[in-house]
């Protein structure tokens, strides 16, 4: 999983790179490595769904409501976000998640938020309106599990 977690993080951050005449071959290379990549992690994130947890019809109720004050920004096949939807999936969090690899503008507003491009990265609004950016995938679980997990999560 250690390679696949570097190589699948320097594709991404390849892609950040500006185009110097070897830079096409290398691109080619890491294009090659995500396609392959891509789907046999999607595949193993599909495979290993954990089962949410149960919660009663009123409880769960809140937590939908709390999780419309979050937004995940993530990269579909980032071995870092497929830990915290999973995370999620777990604690049956209905977070909206935007794709900040392929879609320019969720990108953008990912600078401009959190003032980096690196994903995962959290976005909450408080109740008075405050945003905060939580980056870091191992920061982002234990907020999770801080805020919504119950005892039988
Ligand atoms: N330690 C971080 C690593 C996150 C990371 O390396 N993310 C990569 C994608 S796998 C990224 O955002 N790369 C693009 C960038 O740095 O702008 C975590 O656990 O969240």
């Amino acid at each position: 999983m250690k390679t696949s977690l570097s190589t699948t993080c320097a594709m991404a951050r390849h892609q950040a790179l500006p185009l110097t005449p070897m830079k096409p071959v290398i691109r080619a290379f890491f294009k090659t490595l995500r396609l392959v990549l891509g789907p046999v992690m999607l595949l193993k994130e599909r495979l290993t769904q954990p089962k949410g947890v149960q919660r009663s019809p009123e409880a769960q109720d809140i937590v939908d409501q709390q999780c419309q004050s979050m937004t995940l920004y993530q990269f579909s096949t980032c071995p870092f976000c497929i830990k915290v939807r999973q995370e999620m999936r777990r604690l049956s969090l209905p977070v909206e998640k935007r794709d900040a690899q392929h879609n320019t503008a969720n990108r953008d507003e990912l600078l401009q938020g959190s003032g980096a491009t690196k994903v995962p990265c959290l976005k909450i609004v408080d109740a008075n309106g405050q945003t905060q950016w939580l980056g870091d995938s191992n920061a982002i679980v234990a907020y999770l599990r801080e805020r919504f997990a119950t005892p039988a999560a």
